[in-house]
């Protein structure tokens, strides 16, 4: 593993635009990754393991809920700093980020928004820490695009209720102290409920065959028969616009940390070119492959102002579910589009786990399909400015 020479890149001058806590929040992140990640990263995707250890790390850094109130444990940050840490961690890697996004949107922010008092205050404050981890069960192996359609369901049993059926796909299940889950009541109506690790006849498989994503852990919610206290369901929301509700703000997250996997594949790029050298001179002097560089640092800027003015949107409380997932679709496409070409660059080397561009490329093959796909998120655009419903 080479050192971690990544410096940023701001051709815009986006950095005016940031407070000094927004600075300092980006900085600490970064340093933490170049310290604590970078040098294990390779071994962990290698490995196809998360690495369990950095998990109060992250806590430390402020990535676990940063923008949940101080009262409940997390940071009290704003958006623009959720996505300045979302950016840092994928920075190094998608799986990374996706711990941290999972934890903070699809977890800490469904008990936030939805949960009792006493659910606040018995998970938010374990779960800022990383003192315990959870996972977010909405996706079912016959209903992926479509999670209106889920099975799991649940019947009521005096004070508790008995929870019926599967979940897949699941990031962090395989070591999650719980999970929020989404589940049909008898009227068929979608709620949220908490199942934690333990009870009788839940458990976790561990999903193994990845090619992408193996610094994160994914795995199965199998429900056979649990008995889940009636206290452990979230009573402020029930419909799908529940699950939904959290999907915006991961979305939001993986906008900004989609940024920072094509920072580094075109950091990468932009310094291999002008160390390596063919028929006499840096690649770097090459027409077609500064066409390249060019078109790289274009998009990530134009995608750089897009979520910046996402975030501001979103700190006055004004984005739409659209927007975000507009910028969304469009970071993931631009960074997967500059981790091919940066691999290009590389020639041969592009291949190597010594640099850290294929990892990515991978890695956003999944982040293109996870929180919607890239067509799911075209039809939800083409039904905002037509008003006409493309997905039935
Ligand atoms: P539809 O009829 O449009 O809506 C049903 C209800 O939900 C409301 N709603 C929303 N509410 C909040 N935020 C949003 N973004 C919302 N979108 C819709 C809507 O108003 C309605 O409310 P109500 O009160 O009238 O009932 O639903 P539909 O069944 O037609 O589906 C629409 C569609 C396809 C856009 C949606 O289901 C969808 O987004 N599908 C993609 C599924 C997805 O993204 N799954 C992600 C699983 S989690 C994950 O991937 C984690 S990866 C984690 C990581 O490692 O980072
Ligand atoms: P499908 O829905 O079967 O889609 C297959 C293809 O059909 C896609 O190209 C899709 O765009 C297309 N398609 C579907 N419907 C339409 C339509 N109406 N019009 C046009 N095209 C359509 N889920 C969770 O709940 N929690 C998690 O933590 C989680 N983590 C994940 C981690 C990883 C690594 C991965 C890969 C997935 C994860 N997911 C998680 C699941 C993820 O959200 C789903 O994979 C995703 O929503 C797509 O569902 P699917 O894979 O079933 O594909």
């Amino acid at each position: 593993m080479r050192t971690d020479l990544y410096q940023g890149h701001d051709y815009f001058n986006m950095n005016d635009l940031l407070t000094e806590e927004h600075k300092l929040i980006r900085d600490t992140a970064r340093a933490w990754v170049k310290q604590e990640v970078s040098p294990i990263i390779e071994d962990a995707a290698e490995n196809c393991k998360f690495p369990q250890h950095l998990l109060p790390g992250l806590g430390e850094i402020g990535a676990f809920g940063p923008y949940i109130p101080e009262e409940y444990g997390g940071a009290g940050l704003d958006q623009i700093s959720y996505g300045l840490l979302m950016q840092e961690l994928e920075r190094c890697d998608s799986g990374l980020r996706s711990t941290a996004s999972v934890q903070s949107s699809l977890v800490m922010y469904p008990i936030w928004k939805y949960g009792s008092e006493e659910q606040k205050q018995k998970y938010l404050p374990k779960l800022a820490t990383g003192e315990w981890i959870g996972c977010f069960g909405l996706t079912e192996p016959d209903h992926g695009s479509n999670p209106g359609g889920m099975v799991t369901s649940y019947v009521e049993d005096g004070d508790d209720v008995i929870l019926n059926g599967a979940k897949m796909w699941i990031s962090n299940a395989p070591f999650a102290q719980v999970a929020v889950v989404w589940a049909k009541n008898e009227e068929g109506r979608i709620h949220g409920l908490i199942v934690e690790r333990g009870m009788e006849g839940f458990s976790t498989p561990t999903m193994k065959g990845k090619w992408s994503l193996r610094a994160s852990d994914t795995g199965e919610l199998i429900f056979d028969n649990v008995r889940v206290p009636k206290a452990n369901i979230l009573p402020g929301k029930s419909g799908l616009g529940g699950p939904l509700g959290c999907l915006d703000s991961a979305r939001f997250g993986i906008a900004w940390g989609a940024i920072g996997a094509a920072l580094d594949c075109y950091d990468t790029a932009l310094r291999y070119s002008t160390e390596r050298h063919q028929f006499g001179k840096p690649i770097a002097g090459f027409q077609l492959q500064q066409k390249k560089l060019a078109e790289m640092i274009t998009e990530i800027t134009k995608a750089q102002l897009l979520t910046f003015r996402l975030g501001e949107l979103r700190n006055e409380g004004r984005a739409t579910s659209a927007q975000i997932s507009m910028a969304k679709r469009n970071n993931v496409d631009m960074a997967l589009n500059i981790a091919r070409e940066a691999r290009q660059m590389l020639g041969g080397m592009g291949i190597m786990n010594e640099y850290p561009i294929m990892r990515h490329m991978m890695n956003l093959e999944s982040v293109i399909t996870y929180e919607g796909t890239h067509d799911i998120h075209l039809l939800i655009t083409g039904l905002d400015v037509t008003g006409v419903n493309a997905f039935k």
